[in-house]
């Protein structure tokens, strides 16, 4: 396929060391970026550098490492600001990652905030890490949890929203974009619905944070949450934005330092925000680490990154649906890139191994999103995402491995 590639696919390449290794004798074709990215050489040497140069705990420390180590944390989260248009410094907290954001909010925001009779609205497709939490706060609260019905395709039923929302509905917690099926879903409009109805809004986006352009102030969304290691950062490290005006009149979610102003043993008052919900010792060399990574995909730019990925997906498409009995899960217009599919009689566990065995990295089975997955009637799919550094060779070596596996399967 011609494509007019807007940048060098191959310099942004080298980049990134992993994709110089061969798996089984093969070069490495890695499609399982929604599960995580790799990460490029500068992500890597942020942490090498803190540990061999200022390694020190922050935010306490009277000496030069403290102060270097303390300034660079402050520095990731002036980037991650900027990454999401953030009105204030201190409404990005830093957390281990989206699982751990959703659940911050759920538990303490729920705990706080929620009464019996309450409404939560999530979707059909959501990811468990935005299921559970509520679940679990819902049965502690005696709170009904809604779900937003999809069609076919993967799409949200927005009249369906719309009807279930009204003046007992306190949370909507929505994915942004699919994991499963790369659906991207109307935020917007549901934001806006949502407002109308006086609830609260959460947008996991965990898969758009890399892909889409986030500014939370023009979405107006409540809570926005995402995870370092799927915007080629490290793993163990996330983000919880809040408006600060609903993370101040949240409790805390943990207890220990960092998080208080004074304590007694009668009685402890707690620190301002950030600090507030970053208690102990947080991972420091991995927040610093989220720095780089957000400068790497500001250099290239979401948008070039956009387009060279809208060129990956398909071209994808087109090839995979010349295949007999392959159904693309998900196939609309508006999607991040990633294609999920199911093939009559594989399973995508065995078509998985098969395609390891060829070097290729894809993720296969129900993607963490296991009603979705029973709304669709099937086990599971196979899931092939695409990042900045992949290429439209390497869609070609996918294409060909999986006509080689079907044959051996069938
Ligand atoms: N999805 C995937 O392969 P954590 O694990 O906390 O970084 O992110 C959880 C999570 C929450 N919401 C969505 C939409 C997600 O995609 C994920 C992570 C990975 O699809 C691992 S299951």
């Amino acid at each position: 396929m011609a494509s007019t590639l807007p940048y060098d696919v191959q310099a942004i390449r080298t980049e990134f060391p992993i994709l110089q290794r061969t798996v089984k004798g093969k070069p490495l074709v890695y499609f399982d970026n929604a599960a995580t990215a790799q990460k490029p050489k500068q992500v890597i040497d942020a942490i090498t550098h803190y540990y061999s140069h200022y390694n020190a705990n922050i935010h306490r420390g009277l000496h030069t490492l403290a102060d270097e180590a303390t300034a660079a944390f402050e520095a990731s989260r002036s980037a991650v600001q900027t990454f999401i248009q953030a009105k204030h410094h201190e409404e990005i907290i830093f957390t281990k990652g989206t699982t751990e954001s959703i659940n911050l909010v759920a538990l303490a925001w729920g705990n706080a905030f929620l009464n019996s009779g309450d409404e939560i609205i999530i979707s059909t497709l959501e990811h468990h890490a935005n299921i559970v939490p509520w679940q679990m706060i819902a049965e502690k609260k005696d709170v009904v949890i809604k779900v937003i019905p999809i069609d076919a395709d993967g799409r949200l039923d927005m009249e369906a929203f719309k009807k279930m929302l009204s003046p007992k509905t306190k949370m909507v917690s929505v994915v942004h974009a699919s994991n499963a099926l790369g659906v991207v879903n109307p935020v917007e409009d549901i934001i806006e619905l949502a407002h109308q109805h006086g609830s609260l809004v959460m947008v996991d986006g965990a898969q758009s944070a890399v892909h889409l352009d986030i500014d939370v102030q023009k979405l107006d969304c409540d809570f926005f949450v995402f995870s370092g290691h799927k915007i080629y950062g490290p793993t163990g490290v996330g983000v919880l934005y809040g408006k600060k005006h609903l993370l101040e009149s949240m409790p805390p979610f943990l207890g220990g330092g960092e998080m208080i102003k004074e304590v007694t043993f009668e009685k402890t008052t707690y620190n301002e925000l950030p600090f507030k919900f970053e208690a102990g010792t947080p991972n420091i060399a991995d927040v610093i680490a989220i720095h780089p990574a957000i400068e790497f995909i500001n250099r290239i730019g979401k948008a070039a990154v956009r387009k060279h990925e809208a060129d990956l997906l398909a071209y994808a498409s087109t090839k995979l649906r010349l295949i007999e009995g392959l159904q693309i899960r998900g196939d609309v217009e508006e999607k991040v890139s990633v294609v999920s599919f199911t093939i009559d009689g594989i399973h995508p566990q065995d078509l998985a191994i098969l395609l390891d065995n060829q070097g290729i990295a894809v993720r296969t089975g129900h993607h963490c999103a296991q009603p979705l997955m029973s709304c669709l009637g099937i086990v599971g799919t196979t899931r092939a995402s695409f990042a900045a550094y992949n290429t439209i060779e390497e869609i070609d070596v996918l294409i060909e491995a999986l006509n080689k596996s079907i044959r051996m399967l069938k």
